[in-house]
């Protein structure tokens, strides 16, 4: 039996729905999701495997000013996934009406490409035809498709371009592996959603999330993370009145902890100030972003 395996790297816009696709064609919610740009800051791998193939998906941050240190790392996942990729799935949303397509020129000479035209659950009548038109006639060699990630339209489509476009080859990773990522790397992610959605402005960019303890007991999930922030000031915010912010995410973090591990969770959060962490190459190195 021939076995088909490849990287099939997705590509876009901050919030341009590359998270909730990555989730929808896994099938668990890997990649956390949310209203805000910039949620996503490495690159994650959901892996997909049957008898005869497997699929490694990288979902990645969309594209940044190089502003602070975290943001020239989370630019080198984008480049990596241009540069290994066997297929490009390039997400565009087309709710988003301005045309600045960051590495565009390099993702179009991609051999093999689908341009997902996403989110045409929010478009009207006819307007969807126009799109793929234009798309096709500005990049002609590669599979233009209308999705809705969030909705799950065209997804069984996507599945069948990707898995004709597949190269020939071995499995690169164990059958049983869903992703590179850890219990507790997926776990910090977790609270760092609930923290994107919790807060405004600037908190949760100062925000970083990291499991100090995973204990998997008998009945019981134990989890501790510590939650950085960039100054005192943040540390207040995030805590809330009576400390009605933190247990709120905590809460809600628990939930979503209890259904993505199938057990109890007891969580539990603390804040510490890291001054200026987004610029330190040494906390830059210890939470991960290690170029
Ligand atoms: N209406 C609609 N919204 C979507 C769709 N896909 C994603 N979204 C929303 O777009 C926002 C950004 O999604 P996300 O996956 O985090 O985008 P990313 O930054 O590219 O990873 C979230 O609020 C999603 O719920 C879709 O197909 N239709
Ligand atoms: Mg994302």
């Amino acid at each position: 039996m021939s076995h088909k395996a490849g990287f099939v790297n997705i590509l876009g816009k901050p919030n341009a729905g590359k998270s909730t696709l990555m989730n929808q064609l896994v099938g668990e919610k890997l990649s956390i999701v949310t209203p805000k740009a910039q949620t996503t800051r490495h690159r994650i791998l959901g892996i997909v495997s049957e008898d005869n193939y497997q699929i490694v998906y990288s979902d990645t941050p969309g594209y940044l000013e190089s502003k602070y240190g975290l943001h020239r790392s989370m630019m080198k996942f984008v480049e990596s996934a241009i540069e290994d990729a066997d297929i490009i799935l390039w997400v565009i949303d087309v709710t988003d009406q301005t045309d600045i397509q960051e590495y565009k020129e390099q993702i179009i000479q991609a051999p093999k490409l689908i341009v997902l035209l996403n989110k045409v659950d929010q478009l009207r009548d006819g307007e969807e035809s126009l799109l793929i038109t234009k798309w096709k006639t500005e990049v002609p060699h590669a599979v233009v498709l209308p999705i809705s990630a969030e909705q799950g339209h065209n997804i069984g489509g996507l599945m069948g371009h990707i898995l004709q476009l597949l190269p020939d080859g071995p499995a690169f990773y164990e059958k049983d592996e869903l992703t590179d990522k850890s219990e507790r790397f997926l776990a910090a992610e977790i609270v760092r959603e609930k923290i994107f959605m919790n807060y405004r402005q600037e908190i949760p960019y100062a925000c970083e999330v990291e499991v100090d303890s995973f204990k998997d007991e008998e009945k019981l999930l134990r989890i501790n993370a510590m939650v950085y922030v960039e100054r005192a000031s943040q540390k207040g915010i995030v805590i809330g009145p009576k400390g009605a912010g933190l247990k709120k995410v905590g809460t809600e973090a628990r939930k979503d902890l209890e259904a993505f591990f199938g057990k109890q969770v007891m969580l539990t959060l603390f804040v510490k100030v890291k001054e200026n962490w987004r610029n330190d190459d040494r906390m830059l190195r210890y939470f991960g972003y290690n170029h």
